[in-house]
């Protein structure tokens, strides 16, 4: 099935919601299977498969395209509160199995019906430490698994509060996608509280950042919470700036808790009213309704579908990194995104001191403080010699995840440390970084990283022959890289940052005279044959070896000269970055002839 194909001319419509749904039912603890399984609806499918099948075909009859299997709770780590953990497999299969038979009967030629796998986000939150990456996965795995062998069309990974939980759905998914060679349609939804982000504080944009670069993921939505009032200005942020379809699933309205129960009362007259223009002013292109909805809610959907045509969508997307809270764009104008560098072992002494003292609280002071300067993003390297480093990042970035509101930069040269900083990381990280080195070999390990959690990367201009020294060198290496990264591991040129380094101009060494200049004409070249791709640099390496002022004043002017041949970002400790004017015009000319070796005396001995 094609969602995109599907909703070109008409919206889809899922259907309302199971659990009010069953409640009209009045189902005795008996109908569960007994009083201790009152209440587990995903059990129904095996103690009571009737009273599954007349939610189903009641909004079947309503007009439904896509109706939702009873197994929303169906995960081993959610059964298990009713000790039912062994049958999670068995349970999500029969719930598959039932919708599809239901599905089928109603399904004709003219108008197909789908079963969509439901997955909902179990009672653990793994960015708070509840559960574990792998555990959370493979819980998951094992419910789709079941989804998948019970004859489901699609997966909807639904009421979404972590999207590190998000990441852990669909980790699974690609992991049986590829045991089973087969590959079914995802859709991806977020729950926005009445706050206005996620249970973890999450901002609609940082979700669309963390979730977009995932190839699995066929549309991206909301459901829950609220009703779509309460909706629309996130509604109307997604229809404008996510590349993938939206699809939105509200409540029958807030609810109101009368005597302990929750009551809506959103009229279907009133959600048809709001869907109307979510589809047609805003392009949704997939609905259907949560709580509270029924199968009079669904019915005026499905007319409503019959007569409207999804907006088509003008769309403005920017590529970004996310933290768990909020989205950061990879370009600022002015330029450029300011990456704090000091929460850095090679990069700073006191972070590690602090790192050798297991001090973590202080390591999240260091970032806090960065972010205070003015940094946009973080550089996070925990590498040292003697020391675990898999332990230590996974230490510090389980609390940064949470504690530090801006996109972290991971940078390791090994692959188990990048995979266990993705694993515990909600946002969209980037990576820092891969070369060609040793050819291909790092690509080939940290390329299919990046896609599996939906990084960024940033790629070094070191080749099998080392760092490259002149402008084309450092050009074709870029391409080289482009060429593997695009067609051989499917990243797009928007994933991509490049680093086009340089070597310290303060060494005085003749070899070297030309590196600044090479460096920024190299930005360049790539930023006019692909302006999609990003650049950095770590900008306090090109002063290496000179005292403090002058390493200030060098970095600062250099920084400028970068910024106008395109540079993108930047690797700097943000509070010693000095803008031009503050800087006397002795020292402007003399950083202007370092950097464009324009020197007229050898006084960099001297500095
Ligand atoms: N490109 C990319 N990543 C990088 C670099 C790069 N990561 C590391 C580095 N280079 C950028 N980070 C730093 C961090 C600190 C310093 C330089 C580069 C630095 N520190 C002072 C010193 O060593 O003298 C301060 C020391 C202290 O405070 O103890 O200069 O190029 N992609």
């Amino acid at each position: 099935m094609d969602i995109a194909q599907l909703t070109r001319e008409r919206p889809l419509v899922f259907d309302g919601a199971t659990g009010t749904n069953l409640q009209t039912q009045d189902l005795t603890p008996d109908d569960f299977g007994g009083e201790a399984l009152a209440g587990c609806n995903e059990y129904l499918v095996r103690s009571k498969p009737s009273a599954v099948e007349r939610v189903h075909s009641d909004y079947l009859e309503a007009g439904a395209d896509v109706i939702e299997t009873d197994t929303f709770g169906s995960a081993s780590i959610v059964l298990a509160e009713y000790g039912l953990e062994a049958l999670a497999y068995e349970l999500s299969k029969e719930g598959a199995a039932i919708a599809k038979r239901m599905a089928l009967q109603f399904s004709t030629k003219a108008k197909p019906r789908f079963v969509a796998g439901s997955i909902g986000p179990t009672t653990k939150l793994p960015s708070l430490g509840h559960i574990g990456f792998d555990v959370m996965r493979d819980s998951f795995y094992e419910q789709m698994a079941g989804l998948l062998d019970g004859g489901a069309d699609l997966f909807i990974i639904e009421t979404c509060q972590d999207l590190l939980q998000m990441k852990c759905a669909l980790a699974a998914a690609q992991d049986l996608f590829l045991d089973k060679r087969t590959r079914l349609p995802i859709i991806a939804s977020v729950t926005i509280e009445t706050m206005g982000t996620m249970l973890m504080g999450t901002e609609i944009a940082a979700a669309l950042t963390a979730l977009e670069p995932y190839d699995i993921i066929s549309a991206i939505g909301m459901n829950c919470a609220t009703g779509p009032k309460e909706m629309e200005e996130n509604v109307r942020f997604l229809t404008q700036t996510s590349p993938k379809p939206i699809f939105i699933m509200p409540n029958a309205g807030l609810p109101e808790n009368i005597g302990g129960q929750a009551h809506y009362h959103l009229t279907p007259e009133e959600l048809e009213k709001y869907m109307t223009h979510f589809v047609g002013d805003l392009g949704v292109s997939i609905i259907g309704g949560c709580c509270g909805t029924t199968k009079e809610h669904i019915k005026h959907l499905s007319t409503l579908a019959e007569r409207i045509t999804p907006h088509a969508r003008t769309i403005d997307w920017t590529p970004s990194a996310s933290s768990i809270y909020s989205s950061v764009p990879m370009h600022v104008d002015p330029a450029p995104v300011i990456v704090g560098e000091r929460c850095n072992t090679n990069g700073s002494k006191k972070f590690r001191d602090l790192l050798l003292n297991e001090d973590w609280d202080a390591a999240v002071s260091m970032a806090k403080e960065q972010i205070k300067e003015g940094s946009h993003m973080l550089d996070l390297c925990v590498a040292y010699v003697g020391r675990d480093e898999v332990r230590d990042m996974r230490e510090v970035i389980s609390r940064m995840n949470t504690a530090v509101t801006v996109p972290l930069v991971i940078d390791s040269t090994e692959y188990p440390v990048i995979e266990v900083a993705l694993k515990h990381y909600a946002g969209r990280a980037i990576v820092n970084s891969i070369n060609m080195e040793d050819g291909e070999e790092r690509m080939a390990h940290v390329l299919p990283l990046c896609k599996k959690y939906g990084a960024a990367v940033i790629a070094l201009t070191i080749d099998e022959d080392g760092m490259a020294k002149t402008r084309e060198k450092k050009f074709e290496i870029a391409e080289r890289i482009i060429d593997i990264s695009v067609n051989k591991y499917g990243m797009r040129e928007e994933d991509l940052i490049f680093d086009t380094l340089t070597f310290t101009l303060g060494s005085g060494d003749n070899e070297f005279r030309k590196a600044g200049i090479e460096t920024i004409e190299a930005i360049r070249m790539i930023k006019a044959a692909h302006p999609q791709c990003r650049t950095i640099l770590g900008v306090s390496n090109i002063s290496f070896g000179l005292n403090p002022h002058s390493r200030h004043v060098l970095n600062s002017v250099f920084l400028n000269h970068a910024i106008e041949a395109g540079l993108d970002m930047a690797i700097v400790h943000a509070a010693k970055i000095m803008p031009l004017h503050k800087i006397d015009e002795r020292g402007r000319e003399l950083a202007n002839e370092i950097v464009f070796d324009a020197r007229r005396f050898e006084y960099l001995e001297a500095a």
